[in-house]
C-alpha cells in the first residue's frame, strides 16, 4: 500500500483536494481509504494562508517512481507552480510510505523524511492507519508523541467529509 499526503492553501482548497482524488483515480492510483480533511497552520514558511490537509491510502500497480511522476502530473494539471520551497500551492501530493519500503533516489525519499514531526500528516494518517509501523513505531505512537502545541494547529473539518467522500 502507498500512503499519500495532500495539501492545498490557495483558492478553493477543498476543490483542489477533491479534484486531486479524481485525477489520481484516472491516473491508475486507486484511492482505497481517505482521512477527514484538516485545516492546519502553515509549518516552515509561516507567512502564508492556512492549509487543508488530508491523507489517503492508494492501491496501484505502479512502482514508486512512476507513481511520483503521475502525482506530479496531477499537481501540474491542477495549476501547481513552484515559486519557492514550502511556498503556497494549489495542491501538493507527497508520497509518505510505499509498501513499507525504504527508497532513496534523486527524486524520492521514502518514508517521507519529515512525516514524523508533522501533525498535519500524522493526525490524518492516524485515522486511516493507526497501527502501521514507521521505523519501529506505530503511527498512533508518533502522533501521540507530538507536542500539544502542534496538535492544536490541526483541526478536523467535519463538514467536508461528505464532499470529499463522494469520489
Ligand atoms: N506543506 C509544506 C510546508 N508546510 N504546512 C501545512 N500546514 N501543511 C502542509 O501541507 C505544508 C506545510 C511543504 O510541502
Ligand atoms: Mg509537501
Ligand atoms: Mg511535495
Amino acid at each position: 500500500m502507498m500512503y499519500v499526503a495532500l495539501g492545498s492553501n490557495i483558492g478553493e482548497r477543498e476543490r483542489y483536494l477533491f479534484g486531486a482524488l479524481q485525477e489520481m483515480e484516472a491516473a491508475g492510483l486507486h484511492v482505497t481509504k481517505q482521512s477527514n480533511v484538516y485545516e492546519t497552520a502553515p509549518v516552515g514558511y509561516i507567512d502564508q494562508p492556512s492549509f487543508y490537509n488530508m491523507v489517503v491510502e492508494v492501491e496501484t500497480s505502479l512502482g514508486a517512481e512512476d507513481a511520483l511522476v503521475r502525482l506530479q502530473q496531477v499537481e501540474r494539471g491542477l495549476g501547481r507552480e513552484r515559486l519557492f520551497k514550502n511556498g503556497p500551492r494549489t495542491i501538493d501530493l507527497d508520497i509518505l510510505l510505499y509498501n513499507g519500503e525504504y527508497i532513496q533516489s534523486k527524486h524520492l525519499t521514502v518514508p517521507h523524511p519529515r512525516m514524523h514531526e508533522r501533525a498535519f500528516v500524522l493526525a490524518p494518517l492516524a485515522e486511516i492507519a493507526p497501527t502501521l509501523e514507521v521505523n519501529g513505531k506505530t503511527v498512533r505512537q508518533l502522533c501521540d508523541a507530538l507536542p500539544e502545541s502542534e496538535r492544536r494547529d490541526v483541526v478536523r473539518l467535519q463538514s467536508l467529509t461528505s464532499l470529499v467522500g463522494s469520489v
